[in-house]
């Protein structure tokens, strides 16, 4: 039977990131996707004007429906927005017996349009992420969550393990926005160990959606059974491959393209 992804995230209408990529990533994996609306966005690749909420509760009955019908393999979330948000999707993950899920630790746009309130980040520290599989922060997504400031690489290592500490099984610390050599390194914390993924670093100047695109091939690939590390690795040379092929479709920022 063909196997079924769920995204919580954020609607991007540009197709550039949020629910729409993630859907899109799904496809491509050959997972039937799913989309839960937790917030909508009016962007386009230029910048994120606004952010409009969608209630908690609406939220929960949207996730409630799948539920009660189908059996959903992997999770992910995205953008949140509200703490409100945060609770309806801890309160079905517990209720509806869910398992392998992905956060994507979103907290603020590249344009700086705040993506989840401030007041609601002990929320997702506190509550979601003591559920996660694997969660994927980039370096300043890692350094809020923690309060480590990152300079070296062994600061990455222990913001890793504080993650880890919150109850997250898996930890990804995405590279791309650390140091600007000719290379991106990811940190990764699993039960297997600490293993780092190196790529070189595409030089353009901003491409939209790599993080969306990131968390939900890690999705697609733990509902297709795979294991974490290699669901992780898979995840990050199929993004390689979305950022080489990335393509100029607005007047802003790159979009990745596979
Ligand atoms: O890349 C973070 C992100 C996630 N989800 C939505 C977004 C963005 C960034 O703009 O718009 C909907």
């Amino acid at each position: 039977m063909k196997k079924i992804a769920l995204t919580i995230a954020g609607s991007d209408p540009s197709g550039g990131a949020g629910l729409q990529l993630d859907l899109k990533v799904f496809e491509y994996f050959n997972v039937f996707g799913m989309a839960v609306v937790s917030s909508l966005t009016v962007q386009n690749s230029e910048k994120v004007f606004e952010t409009i909420p969608v209630k908690g509760e609406d939220v929960f009955r949207q996730i409630e429906a799948l539920c009660v019908d189908f059996n959903i393999n992997a999770i992910k979330t995205g953008m949140l927005l509200t703490g409100e948000v945060i609770d309806s999707v801890v309160r079905a993950y517990k209720e509806f017996e869910l398992e392998n899920l992905v956060v994507d630790p979103v907290l603020i746009s590249s344009s700086g349009k705040e993506l989840l309130e401030k007041k609601a980040i002990t929320k997702l520290i506190d509550r979601l992420i003591p559920l996660s599989k694997v969660i994927t922060p980039n370096i300043p997504e890692t350094q809020v969550l923690t309060g480590i400031r990152i300079r070296t690489f062994l600061d990455i290592e222990k913001a890793a393990e504080k993650i880890r500490d919150m109850g997250a099984e898996t930890v990804v610390i995405k590279g791309g926005h650390f140091e600007t050599g000719e290379t991106v390194t990811d940190f990764i914390l699993s039960k297997e160990g600490v293993l780092s993924l190196e790529y070189p670093r595409v030089k353009k100047e901003n491409i939209h959606g790599t993080g969306c695109a990131f968390s939900s091939a890690i999705t697609s690939n733990l509902a297709l059974g795979k294991g974490v590390v290699e669901s992780i690795k898979t995840a990050r040379a199929f993004l390689q491959l979305a950022i080489e092929k990335s393509i100029k479709m607005g007047k802003g920022a790159y979009y990745l393209n596979f």
